[in-house]
C-alpha cells in the first residue's frame, strides 16, 4: 500500500477487511471514475460496509445531510398492455380478467383524491395499450394541467413513448414535443430493467430494447425534457450486467446531463411469470444504492425509492449513498400487484420522521430538486 493511501485511510478512517478496495477507495477520495472491473469488484465485495461508506463519503461530499423527499400521486390510467413481461404481474393482455381503462374524468378524479396534502408531482406509468390513441394521453394531460396547473406532470416512460410514438405513426421526437407541448413536464424513469439484450430476451421480450430506451431518453433529453432512470435488479441478471447498465447511463448522462435521478428497483417476483426467484435482499438492496452511487459519478441524485425496498430499508440506505426516498405515493399499483407488502402511501410527515431519524435533514423538493414550502392546503417552489 503507498504511503499516501495509508495515510489517507487514517485520516478517513476507512478501514476495510477486502484488499480488493483499497484502489477504489483511493480513487473515490481522488474524485476519479470508476470502471468496469471496478463496478463488478464492489459487487462482489464480502465488505458491505466499506462499500457503502465510501457510497456515503460521495453522497455528504454531495449533499451534506440533507434528503429529499417529496409529496406526489401515482396515476396508473391502465393496465391493459400488449408486452406480456415476465418481469410484471401489472399488465394483462385486453379483455382479460382484472383489467381497467379510466376514462378522463376519472383519471381526474383519481388525481384529486386520496390524501389532502397538496401534492406538488404527478407520477404517470400505464401499460401499452392495442387501443387507446395518442390523443386520450395528450388529453389526460391536458386536463390535469387545466384542473391542476401547478402540480409537475412526471410522465410516460421511455417505453411508451416510443410505442405511442409508433401508435400515433410519428417519430419519436415529434411524440415528444407533442407531449411536452400538452403540458408533460418530465419523465419517469421505468422501463429500462437491464440493458443487456440476454436479459431483455427473458424479461421483456416484447418492448424496446436497451439501445432504444437509451435512445430515446437522449432525444427527450435533447428536446428539454429531463428524465430519471432506473434499473431492476435480483432476477436472472449477474454483476456484469448490472454494470454494464450503469455504464450505459453514465455514457447518456455524460452527453446529455439531462438524468434528475437514478432508481434501483427490486425484483418482486409474486404473480409473475419469474415467481420462482427469491425476493431480494436487504443486503443486494444496500449494495444496489452504494454501487450505483459510486459507479454514477455523474448523476445528482441517487434515489432508495421506500415502496420497493420497505421504509425501514429507504430510511438505512440513507447512509448507504442514497440522498431521496422519493414519495408519499398515495396508490400505488405495479409492486403491490407483484407482492409489495409495504403501504400503498405515506403520509409527509411520515417520511420527514424517517429522515429525521436516520440523523438526516428532510428538504421537500419538487420533481426538479427547487425546495418545497408549505402552507395549510397549498405550496409554493423556490424559483
Ligand atoms: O418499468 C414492473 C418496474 C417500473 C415489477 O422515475 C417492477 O421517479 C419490481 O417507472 N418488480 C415502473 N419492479 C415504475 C417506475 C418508477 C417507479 C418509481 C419512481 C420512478 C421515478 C419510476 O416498475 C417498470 C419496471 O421496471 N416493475 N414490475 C416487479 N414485478
Amino acid at each position: 500500500m503507498s504511503s499516501s493511501l495509508s495515510a489517507w485511510q487514517t485520516r478517513h478512517s476507512f478501514q476495510t477487511d477486502d484488499a480488493a478496495l483499497l484502489p477504489i477507495a483511493a480513487k473515490v477520495q481522488q474524485g476519479e471514475r470508476l470502471s468496469f472491473d471496478d463496478g463488478v469488484t464492489l459487487y462482489r465485495s464480502g465488505d458491505i460496509l466499506a462499500v457503502g461508506w465510501l457510497a456515503n463519503l460521495v453522497r455528504e461530499r454531495m449533499h451534506g445531510d440533507i434528503a429529499y423527499f417529496n409529496v406526489n400521486r401515482h396515476i396508473n390510467p391502465t393496465n391493459v398492455c400488449m408486452a406480456s413481461c415476465r418481469l410484471c404481474a401489472f399488465g394483462r393482455k385486453k379483455g382479460e380478467a382484472g383489467t381497467y381503462t379510466m376514462a378522463l374524468e376519472e383519471a381526474w378524479e383519481t388525481a384529486a383524491t386520496g390524501l389532502t396534502e397538496a401534492v406538488t408531482e404527478f407520477h404517470i406509468v400505464g401499460g401499452l395499450h392495442p387501443d387507446l390513441p395518442f390523443e386520450y394521453f395528450m388529453d389526460l394531460v391536458r386536463g390535469l394541467k387545466v384542473r391542476f396547473p401547478k402540480v409537475h406532470i412526471k410522465a410516460f416512460t421511455m417505453v411508451e413513448v416510443a410505442f405511442l410514438a409508433k401508435r400515433g405513426k410519428m417519430t419519436i421526437p415529434e411524440a415528444l414535443e407533442r407531449m411536452k407541448a400538452a403540458g408533460v413536464d418530465s419523465m419517469p424513469g421505468g422501463g429500462a430493467e437491464i440493458f443487456a439484450d440476454r436479459v431483455r430476451h427473458i424479461i421483456c421480450d416484447h418492448k424496446i430494447d436497451g439501445s432504444e430506451w437509451l435512445d430515446t431518453a437522449r432525444m427527450a433529453h435533447q428536446i428539454g425534457l429531463r428524465s430519471n432512470a432506473t434499473m431492476l435488479y435480483g432476477h436472472v441478471e449477474n454483476e456484469e450486467d448490472r454494470v454494464d447498465h450503469l455504464l450505459k447511463l453514465r455514457a447518456v448522462q455524460d452527453e446529455t446531463g439531462g438524468f434528475q435521478t437514478f432508481i434501483p428497483l427490486s425484483f418482486h417476483p409474486d404473480n409473475t411469470a419469474l415467481a420462482h426467484i427469491p425476493k431480494t435482499t436487504g443486503m443486494l438492496d444496500l449494495r444496489q444504492i452504494a454501487v450505483g452511487r459510486l459507479m454514477l459519478d455523474n448523476f445528482s441524485h441517487i434515489k432508495s425509492y421506500w415502496q420497493m425496498v420497505s421504509p425501514k430499508m429507504a430510511q438505512i440506505s440513507l447512509r448507504f449513498g442514497a440522498d431521496d426516498i422519493d414519495g408519499t405515493v398515495i396508490e400505488e399499483k405495479i409492486y403491490h400487484d407483484a407482492g409489495a407488502t409495504t403501504p400503498q402511501g405515506m403520509r409527509r410527515a411520515d417520511l420527514v420522521r424517517l429522515i429525521t431519524e436516520a440523523g438526516r435533514t428532510p428538504f421537500e423538493r419538487d420533481t426538479m430538486y427547487r425546495a418545497v414550502t408549505r402552507s395549510e392546503d397549498s405550496f409554493t417552489v423556490a424559483v
